[in-house]
């Protein structure tokens, strides 16, 4: 399928990285987050091998698109004597706060998936600091600032009834006063119901960005079929000081599977975006993303372009300006008892 408009345009180069430009054996390169860092632009790369088990390694580029250096060894392993991390890490979204980079990325742990914090200065010693989020819990990432002196996170817990329970799996925002305890838990942005690309079951993918109207986000929403599941992606606006706020919501998906790289591979049917990286013009996105769970890939867009986009194309049906609050936007309805 050829999608008409696009608002992230591919690289031509893509995939980018691929498990073959690894030294030892690499079964898959995907779901990397991003960040610049020392003038490059820093990938922390989901690797997994032929024992299944994921791993983060560092890869950089002066340009962001082209001769990638990989360290030669995994930048950040998995802890095995860890409940927490007993079946690897994975999809690290990095927020720059200061000097340091907070790394909150996914504990394998033998209860399922959770959220771990790490926070590293040099991308070669990582500290972890605590696990954020209990299982299942994914799909997470850090504000870069503080809100009345408390961190926010947007997470995407789940549970078993989930999907088929009908109870959804939804983005969360929760509180902390010093990143170790965790509190005030609100749904934020819900998955929608029926037929709708992002019904049943989202998450989050980079960090949210600010932008001259709000914290932009991009979140994946799981379509699921009778072949398998497809992951697409969607936007949305949070309020600059309150992110607790959806000012408004996309009613379509952004950005599909289309190329053969992102149909094909060890999950077809999936772009799943972990960073972003704004470039100095302040208007062009760069958004690095796992194709279908095997290679990373980068696609570009106009922060305006993005935003006029989103507010012509609001969940509630109506055009608003940038800058208006969507009154329908955050309270999308969700019928958690699954009657209607
Ligand atoms: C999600 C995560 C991602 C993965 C995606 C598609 O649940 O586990 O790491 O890319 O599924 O398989």
């Amino acid at each position: 399928m050829q999608v008409k408009q696009q608002l992230f345009r591919r690289y031509d180069g893509n995939p980018i990285l691929v498990p073959g430009q690894w030294s030892h054996t690499v079964t898959a390169a995907f779901n990397a987050g991003a960040v610049n860092f020392e003038g490059e632009t820093l990938l922390l790369v989901r690797v997994e091998d032929r024992s299944g088990i994921s791993h983060l390694s560092v890869a950089r580029s002066s340009d962001g698109y082209t001769n990638w250096r990989i360290e030669p060894e995994p930048s950040f392993q998995m802890d095995p004597g860890r409940y927490e991390e007993a079946w690897g890490i994975e999809d690290p979204r990095i927020t720059q706060c200061g000097d340091e980079y907070m790394v909150v990325y996914t504990g394998y742990s033998r209860g399922g998936p959770l959220v771990r914090l790490a926070s590293t200065r040099d991308f070669r010693t990582f500290e972890r600091r605590s696990t954020l989020m209990p299982p299942d819990d994914k799909d997470a990432a850090l504000f870069p600032c503080q809100f009345d002196g408390r961190w926010a996170l947007l997470h995407r817990p789940s549970s078993s009834m989930g999907v088929k329970g009908k109870v959804g799996a939804h983005i969360w925002l929760s509180w902390s006063p010093d990143l170790r305890h965790w509190g005030d838990n609100t749904i934020l942005v819900h998955a929608r119901q029926g037929g709708w690309w992002d019904a049943n079951k989202i998450g989050l993918g980079p960090p949210p960005l600010l932008t001259d109207y709000g914290w932009l986000i991009l979140y994946h929403g799981v379509r699921t079929t009778v072949a398998g599941s497809i992951y697409r992606l969607g936007i949305a606006m949070l309020d600059r000081n309150n992110p607790g706020l959806i000012l408004v919501r996309g009613n379509e998906w952004v950005f599909g599977p289309e190329s053969e790289y992102e149909r094909s591979g060890d999950v077809p049917d999936v772009v799943f975006p972990c960073g972003w990286i704004l470039e100095a013009d302040r208007r062009t996105v760069r958004l690095y993303y796992g194709a279908a769970d095997t290679t990373v890939c980068v696609a570009t867009g106009d922060l305006e372009e993005i935003i006029g986009y989103l507010y012509r194309h609001c969940i509630c049906g109506h055009l608003h300006e940038p800058g208006e609050c969507c009154p329908v936007a955050a309270r999308e309805y969700v019928d958690l008892t699954g009657n209607c």
